[in-house]
């Protein structure tokens, strides 16, 4: 029976997978991070999940029972003669000791990430995101002529299946399975270009170019926000990044290269080009 019905909640499962691609986006009631899609992701969602959580629930864990000792045992009622005790050398060097060695276990771990976030290995595809109030622009410095606008889709533009405030028109596009090295500025004022999903999140600063990486072995959409309050239409800027095999990626070069080419030619000339 179990067999079964496991055979059967396969397929369903079969049947979802096969007509919904894959999309990383916020989902109703969710508490935890979104299902990692980069390497990074996961080390940082691991990093939450065993290291930080656990050592937060103690402590606060910890707190509250001295809390509810303290309130107990020393009240006026249960404790009517306090001691006048100021100094306990021995207490005093374990509270130093002990917060120094968990800040030791959570730091080591944490620059590690930060680490390998910012040494970015050899790129084959570089992607440059330009912020603007309120949209993103995009280039691909290493093909003529790609350059482009993301727009954000209108609440009553929308098909079934894009979600509000995230789906743009143009898409980012990159190949699977590919090291994408991201140049980040802005030509106005500062944004942040952020996907959750890739662990991804690098300021946007006029005459400043940052950058970062990712690697996404998961064909699908990936959806994100413009991370830096940016003016009043902040939250009307977002990010779509689409992960496409390698052979589709190449054909996309070459469609997008016919479709942008005139967009570029007569888009103004600006800091950022
Ligand atoms: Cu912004």
């Amino acid at each position: 029976m179990k067999t079964i019905l496991c055979g059967f909640l396969s397929a369903v499962g079969f049947y979802f997978a096969s007509v919904t691609a894959h999309a990383a986006q916020p989902t109703d009631k969710a508490l935890h991070f979104q299902e990692a899609a980069t390497p990074i992701m996961a080390q940082i969602t691991a990093f939450h999940t065993d290291i930080l959580l656990p050592i937060i629930i103690a402590i606060s864990i910890f707190v509250l029972a001295l809390l509810i000792w303290v309130a107990v045992r020393y009240n006026r009622r249960a404790n009517p003669e306090p001691s006048r005790t100021t100094h306990n050398i021995a207490i005093e060097v374990v509270w130093t000791l002990i917060p120094i060695g968990l800040l030791l276990v959570i730091a080591a771990p944490s620059f590690a990430i930060i680490d390998k976030e910012d040494n970015i290995p050899e790129a084959e595809v570089t992607v440059k995101a330009i912020g603007h109030q309120w949209y993103w622009e995009y280039e691909y410095p290493d093909y003529e002529g790609i350059v482009f606008d993301s727009i954000m889709i209108a609440d009553e533009d929308l098909k079934p299946g894009q979600p509000r405030l995230l789906a743009t028109d143009t898409h980012v596009v990159v190949p699977a399975d590919t090291i994408v090295k991201m140049l980040i500025t802005s030509v106005d004022v500062n944004h942040a270009w952020a996907i959750p999903a890739f662990g991804v999140k690098r300021d946007a600063i006029p005459g400043r170019i940052n950058e970062t990486w990712f690697k996404v072995d998961k064909p699908g959409l990936y959806y994100g926000q413009c991370s830096e309050l940016c003016g009043s239409k902040h939250g009307f800027m977002p990010i779509t990044v689409e992960v496409v095999s390698k052979a589709d990626f190449e054909t996309w070069i070459e469609d997008a290269k016919a479709l942008y080419a005139d967009a570029s030619a007569s888009a103004p000339v600006g800091i950022g080009r």
